[in-house]
């Protein structure tokens, strides 16, 4: 009645765990766990949960986090003491400022997300899901020993690692506003692993900084990595239009050269129109536009969260990119249903608000077709020199 059938011979794997949702990063950090609350909600509200296997996830054990991370870091994120507002000792590992607060149970929240691509992985693996997702996952920036925007532990780099123990080659997408650069360093030096990240780039002030369209691998020819790391750099206020071109046709792209044997797909919704932090005009639909064309390649996917901070929109976009995966956006009532908890969140009450609701007055758009055109060759040239 709901519009919400199993799809037949196909299997979506959710993995959730309503522990993850109640930690803090402090009242002001834009980071809010509890996004993933206001998520599962509107999933479950529109009875998505029935058409998937849902997983409650398990901690990762420290010996699957050492799979990236080394033991000295992993024993400090365990024990680091959330410091006193008086103390302002530097804490190792890039831990303890604002991007990065050690705050109550730091180590259960990073073991819980990472046990969860982990096992969304091994999912894939076994061939028991063709689509995986974890919405609390997607922690891109984090390095093996060093916390990072916002990001402890790297539950990408883990989930990628246990794919590659069954299959070849991975190919890593990565749509937050943000470089995805934790995941990219992690696999610098490997031709198993491509990289393409799309972002918002000044070349300066922008967080991570990185992500530049000439760094597309390491500059030795003969590091089997050259070429492997492929970076989209945008202006402030690409639109769906744009950016559903450049995602089709530069996925599309890597796919036909790189041939890989899973895709995992990071969805961070801070890309999204009137996020706190981004400054991208995307919308639901062009956002979930990545999704559906992903999914239309039928290789093994994951889908990770990510960055997403104006949480009525993050979850717009998951419950919207939760429906793709299970093949029901068509048939559901884009009217979010009345019994949603927290509806009065949702401002204006579809899962797709227009620009105008969303932002009043647009942000200009500082894309040319010239520059979309100019990454766009750019790219295939790399790519010329990938030959799986
Ligand atoms: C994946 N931007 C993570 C994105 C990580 C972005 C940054 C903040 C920020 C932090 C706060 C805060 C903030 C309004 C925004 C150079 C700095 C400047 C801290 C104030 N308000 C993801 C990380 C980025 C923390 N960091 O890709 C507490 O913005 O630009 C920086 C670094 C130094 C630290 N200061 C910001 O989406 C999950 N941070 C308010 C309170
Ligand atoms: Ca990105
Ligand atoms: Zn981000």
């Amino acid at each position: 009645a709901n519009g919400i059938v199993r799809p037949k011979g196909y299997n979506v794997s959710w993995h959730v765990n309503p522990e993850i949702e109640k930690h803090h990063f402090g009242n002001s950090h834009p980071m809010k766990p509890w996004r993933l609350t206001l998520s599962k909600g509107l999933i479950m509200s529109y009875g998505m949960h029935a058409a998937m296997d849902t997983f409650v996830t398990r901690q990762a054990t420290e010996e699957e986090m050492r799979d990236f991370h080394t033991e000295d870091y992993l024993e400090y994120l365990k024990t680091a003491k959330v410091a006193m507002p008086d103390d302002d000792t530097p804490m190792p590992y890039n831990l303890g400022g604002s991007d990065c607060p050690v705050f109550e149970g730091l180590f259960n929240y990073c073991s819980m997300y990472s046990g969860a691509s982990i096992d969304a992985a091994r999912k894939l693996c076994n061939n028991e899901s063709d689509i995986a997702i974890n919405w609390s996952g997607g922690l891109h920036h984090a390095k093996k020993a060093e916390a990072s925007g916002f990001c402890y532990a790297n539950d990408i780099v883990l989930a990628i690692l246990q794919i590659l123990r069954k299959y070849p080659r991975v190919l890593y997408v990565d749509i937050d506003v943000h470089h995805g650069d934790g995941v990219e360093e992690a696999f610098w030096s490997t031709d198993r692993v491509m990289t393409l990240s799309i972002h918002k780039y000044d070349g300066l002030s922008f967080f991570p900084g990185t992500g530049d369209l000439e760094r597309t691998g390491p500059p030795d020819e003969n590091n089997p990595g050259a070429h492997h790391a492929l970076n989209v750099p945008l202006s402030d206020g690409i639109n769906d239009e744009q950016y559903i071109w450049l995602f089709k046709t530069l996925v599309g792209k890597c796919v036909e050269r790189f041939r890989p044997n899973a895709i995992v797909l990071q969805c961070g919704a801070d890309s999204l129109a009137g996020d706190r932090l981004g400054r991208f005009n995307v919308q639901v639909q062009g956002h979930g536009a990545c999704v559906a064309y992903c999914k239309s390649l039928k290789i093994p996917l994951m889908l990770v969260g990510g960055g997403g901070y104006t949480p009525r929109n993050v979850a717009r976009a998951w419950a919207h990119e939760t429906s793709i995966a299970i093949g029901c956006d068509q048939t559901i009532d884009p009217i979010i249903p009345m019994h949603t908890p927290y509806r009065s969140h949702f401002r204006h009450e579809t899962l797709f608000p227009t620009l105008e609701q969303i932002l009043g007055d647009p942000r200009p758009n500082r894309n040319t077709p010239k520059k979309l055109d100019d990454i766009v060759q750019h790219v295939t040239e790399q790519l010329r020199f990938v030959n799986a």
